[in-house]
């Protein structure tokens, strides 16, 4: 049994990411401030009722600060020094398993040194997880860079109730065979009693592997293994909807969207792309269809513009900074034939930006297009539609993104097929005001509904936790 922690807890989440980042104020002092809205939010109240612990990184490299609490979490720092990082987050996670789990948008590269560092990493998070956690605790373990703990937490706290979620798609087992180390993945999910997907697919394609690699025998959505029956499901993860509608209502956020218009020169027609700056968002296939809108003349500029908004992210792996490269040359090309002075056709900002601001630009956008090749869920998608309490505007939304299971009433689009993404926009672009309005209701009635509260308390449910009051 590992040495215990300090303070040992009922719940225990375990994530790549602590919840909070390390700021340093101007008189040089550092504190530590919660990363806004997201995961957190919705466990505190599991969290705050069982004395709740977090694992995590804490965002730098080198040895990790002792744990401490932070607003009535107890937070435990994991260290990653500079080379793991490189190795296992830089490696295998962003650079192995992301390209393979989103379908192979880029080809996976697969190193066996990587791999050995994701499972000392895995390893150490499970060592910190077993010892943080009290007597038949449950702990719930986090995304595609963790997948191996369940079953190393479970060999050494049998007594624990665990559950996994994995954030991104679970690809089809023609895609997943390519991994090298593919059996101890299976084996390493197969340590919870939960593993949750964001799609009913996500959890199939886990089941046929277990008889495919493992030769076990699933039934429904159960596996036997090891004595024990383990259930993969779908968990649909969702947003603080009540939260971002009463924001984005707001008189300020109302007034800047309009500020924003103005700035943007008063266009008829404002197009919104937000995404983290990532190959599997489709940004280049919306910038495309945009040029072509321009070309055959569909649209003109500046009446009409597209705001592109790209948070910078992985900036040290290769394909992310081609794909930047790629995307910023396409924008001066396009600003370059059809902007004017003063009028950008195409708007770009590769910034990330508060929730307030982005706020505003949903509601400021006359179509939201969302065209990812493949995604978990994407919460873009589902901001925008809690953002339109005025009922106005219009989602073109990936079939490929798992929120489209919901938004069925959202212009749907393959992302494959310019020509059709194209025909979504022209039909976004020139929606009546009632008809995008009864769209935008049934969409809202599915957010609301199943929302972010939704989500963690049907997979604490499933997982036979609720909190006890
Ligand atoms: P991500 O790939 O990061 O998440 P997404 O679900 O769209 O993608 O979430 C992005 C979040 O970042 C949104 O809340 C959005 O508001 C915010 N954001 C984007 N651009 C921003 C900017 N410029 N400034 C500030 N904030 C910005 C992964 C999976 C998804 C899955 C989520 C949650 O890839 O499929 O939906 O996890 O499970």
């Amino acid at each position: 049994m590992p040495a215990e922690s300090s303070t040992r807890s009922s719940v225990v989440i375990v994530a790549n990411r602590l919840p909070v980042d390390q700021v340093t104020d101007p008189d040089g002092s550092t504190r530590w401030q919660r990363s806004p809205g997201g995961l957190v939010s919705a466990l505190e109240p599991f969290m705050r009722q069982r004395s709740g612990a977090w694992l995590g990184w804490s965002g730098a490299a080198g040895d990790a600060p002792a744990e401490f609490d932070n607003e009535g979490l107890h937070l435990v720092p994991i260290t990653l020094s500079t080379e793991e990082l490189d190795r296992y987050y830089e490696g295998f996670c962003n650079a192995s398993l992301w390209p393979l789990y989103h379908d192979v948008v880029q080809p996976p590269a697969f190193h066996r040194s990587w791999w050995d560092a994701y499972v000392t990493i895995n390893a150490r998070f499970a060592e910190a997880a077993s010892a943080a956690a009290a007597p038949e605790a449950t702990v719930w373990v986090h995304d595609y860079q963790l997948q191996l703990v369940p079953a190393m937490l479970r060999k050494s706290r049998p007594d624990l109730r665990i559950g996994f979620f994995l954030h991104i798609p679970f690809p089809p087992m023609e895609l997943f065979m390519q991994l090298p180390w593919r059996r101890q993945i299976v084996e390493g999910l197969l340590g919870a009693d939960l593993i949750g997907f964001q799609r009913p697919m996500g959890a199939h394609n886990f089941l046929q592997l277990t008889r495919h690699l493992l030769k076990l025998r699933p039934s429904g959505s159960s596996v036997d293994y090891d004595g024990r029956a383990v259930r993969a499901a779908s968990f649909p993860i969702s947003i603080d909807t009540a939260a971002f509608d009463r924001l984005a209502s707001s008189p300020e956020v109302v007034e800047r969207a309009s500020a924003i218009r103005n700035e943007l020169g008063s266009p008829e027609k404002i197009i919104l792309g937000v995404d983290r700056l990532d190959y599997t968002k489709g940004i280049g296939v919306r910038l495309r269809a945009f040029e072509e809108l321009l070309q055959d003349g569909s649209i003109t500029a500046p009446e009409t513009v597209l705001v592109q908004v790209a948070t910078p992210s992985r900036e040290r792996i290769e394909h992310y900074v081609t794909m930047r490269e790629e995307i910023e040359r396409t924008v001066g090309h396009i600003n370059g034939d059809y902007g004017g002075i003063g009028g950008p056709a195409v708007h770009y900002l590769h910034q990330s930006m508060p929730k307030e601001e982005l706020a505003a630009l949903y509601r400021a956008a006359d179509v939201m297009a969302v065209t990812p090749y493949r995604d978990g869920m994407n919460l873009v998608a589902k901001e925008y539609v809690a953002a339109r309490g005025d009922l106005g505007g219009a989602l073109v939304l990936s079939e490929f993104a798992g929120a489209a299971a919901e938004l069925r009433h959202a212009f749907l689009v393959n992302p494959h097929d310019i020509t059709g993404v194209k025909a979504a926009l022209r039909d976004a672009l020139a929606i009546s005001p009632a008809a995008a309005a009864r769209r935008m209701r049934a969409m809202r009635r599915t957010v609301r509904k199943y929302d972010l509260d939704h989500w963690a308390e049907s997979f604490f449910a499933a997982l036979g936790s609720e909190p006890t009051s």
